[in-house]
């Protein structure tokens, strides 16, 4: 039976999918980038459902990102099963370089963990460079490990160029070593191999790469060989496997990685864009890139068909699937200790300046700015909703310095976001501060508060166009509310956009924060609840 499921199954950033089926269940991670925790882990029995269960990467000894650049951080991790053990491997960037250059390269990492729901082990450092790590385990319990990096030379173009290449080689799991010399396994002729995934069906040897880059030319391509992964390989008779193209309502689609359900039916990942419409216009979407799912059959010939080589949509349909909208509504009112799942940090906190207590939130800010790359105290989640509504309750604030903020956010990178936050005027009264910090410079404008200390309920109105900020201001025990002031509404494409540093590899986030502008922060800022609805 064939029934119909809405796409992306991951709404919000959730790039480079990697899946397993373990038990019961399904388990899928995806690209953290520079958030903290890294690396999120979803559950699911059906495949279209998926509940954030928790992080690989939780610790500081896992995962330490201090000033790292839009884009950098943890890409492309892959998960894998073998002998009862779960494996994660990824890199991490700390210096992102829109050039990559080979000098501060990461060389990978795995962690591992007997128990998937659970803490994960220590990094085990690769001695081989590269990203898009993937492990393969062969028969014999042989390890093979594939990553991508730029080495092999192109000399057919002048001047010669160095293509991002899929690299293999044996590696010793206790150590991280390499036990044979890189072997470049694919080039491709749009320069670009990666994200490989390598599986055994039928005495094949199935490697899977992600070619022509993340945008526009994103695909998918299949090899094969009998012998080994070193190869040598067959390219598939029928390649790219499938191509959405400039104009599709799912664009930038590659990157995917395989499951067989429990019913032999297979199943693909991978990553997509939709991107929004305006007039005849294509755009930046604000949900970066996500995670998708479409069906996958073999050929007679043993050769991989995916969506049927036809474009991913939005509406999908496959073996036993069924209709789920996704639903974007979210509320914390910060009753348990721990900060619900699903909320990130820009990079790894360096102290615990996030409590939760009492049914609050505590920002206790620091000297960092919402525009600082490196730790602010800042805390964001996934927009996953065109059209939403967030939320939250600011306690009775009062800063004592001209420097001291706090409020919320619309957080593309520390180049691209929009801020409203409770400031004090030069005058020494409570006013609000709107801040649009875009590459080409900062705006700022400040709206006079009528109170001195009363709660303010802040909002964050998304639209398919833009984001309006409101406040409510409470006056005190009169319990004079004022109604939901609205400002100017801020054009979504004003805050998507490229970093000068790095690369928008992420999506739009909101949240809330506070900071002492180059000074301690003596005022706590308290948040009563966040809403998204
Ligand atoms: C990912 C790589 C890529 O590791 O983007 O353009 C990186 N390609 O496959 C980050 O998602």
């Amino acid at each position: 039976m064939s029934s119909s499921y809405t796409n992306p199954i991951l709404p919000g950033f959730n790039p480079d999918p990697s899946i397993i089926r373990s038990g019961n269940f399904y388990y899928l991670i995806t690209s953290s980038f520079e958030y903290f925790p890294g690396i999120p882990l979803y559950r699911s029995t059906d495949l279209i459902s998926w509940t954030l269960i928790s992080h690989v990467l939780t610790r500081p000894s896992q995962l330490n990102i201090k000033t790292v650049e839009p884009g950098g951080g943890i890409w492309a991790p892959t998960l894998r099963e073998h002998k009862g053990e779960f494996y994660v491997t990824a890199a991490c960037f700390e210096r992102y370089r829109p050039q990559l250059d080979e000098r501060v390269w990461p060389r990978g990492f795995y962690v591992k963990t007997n128990d998937i729901e659970g803490e994960w082990g220590e990094p085990v450092w690769f001695d081989q460079v590269g990203f898009d790590q993937d492990l393969f385990w062969d028969n014999d319990d042989t390890v093979y490990l594939s990553t991508t990096y730029r080495k092999h030379i192109r000399t057919e173009v002048t001047p010669p160029i160095k293509d991002f290449a899929i690299h293999i080689t044996t590696v010793d799991l206790a150590t991280g070593r390499s036990t044979s010399l890189p072997k470049c396994i694919r080039a491709s002729t749009s320069g670009v191999a990666e994200g490989s995934h390598i599986l055994k069906r039928n005495g094949y040897y199935y490697l899977f790469t992600a070619e022509g880059g993340t945008e526009s030319g994103h695909c998918e391509w299949v090899a094969r060989s009998k012998e080994s992964p070193f190869g040598p390989w067959e390219v598939g008779p029928s390649n790219p496997l499938w191509r959405n193209g400039i104009g599709d309502e799912v664009q930038n689609t590659g990157h995917a990685d395989f499951v067989e359900d429990a019913e032999g039916n297979w199943w693909a990942v991978c990553l997509g864009v939709r991107p929004l419409k305006s007039g005849e216009e294509w755009r930046n979407s604000v949900f970066g890139r996500e995670t998708f799912l479409t069906p996958m059959t073999w050929s007679n010939d043993d050769w991989p068909v995916i969506n049927s080589s036809s474009p991913i949509t939005l509406q999908s349909s496959g073996p036993g699937k069924y209709q789920l909208e996704h639903s974007p509504k979210f509320r914390d009112d910060f009753t348990t200790p721990n900060l619900k799942l699903g909320w990130y940090r820009k990079n790894t906190p360096l102290k615990p300046d996030i409590l939760t207590t009492n049914s609050t939130l505590t920002l206790l800010g620091s000297a960092y700015t919402v525009s600082s790359p490196s730790t602010p105290t800042l805390i964001l989640r996934k927009q996953s909703s065109r059209v939403q509504l967030f939320s939250t309750l600011l306690r009775s604030y009062v800063p004592n310095s001209e420097r001291t903020e706090a409020g919320v956010v619309i957080y593309w990178n520390h180049f691209s976001y929009a801020s409203l936050g409770v400031r004090l005027s030069p005058a020494g009264k409570r006013m609000l501060r709107l801040t649009h910090e875009q590459p080409a410079g900062k705006e700022v404008k400040d709206v006079e508060l009528r109170g001195m200390g009363g709660d303010i309920t802040f909002f964050i109105k998304s639209t398919e166009e833009d984001y309006v900020f409101g406040y409510m201001e409470s006056l005190g025990s009169s319990g004079d509310e004022q109604g939901v002031q609205w400002l100017e509404p801020i054009p979504n494409t004003t805050l998507t956009i490229d970093p000068p540093i790095g690369m928008a590899f992420t999506g739009m986030m909101m949240g809330l924060y506070a900071f002492g502008e180059m000074e301690g922060c003596l005022v706590p800022a308290e948040f009563g609840w966040v809403e998204v609805s």
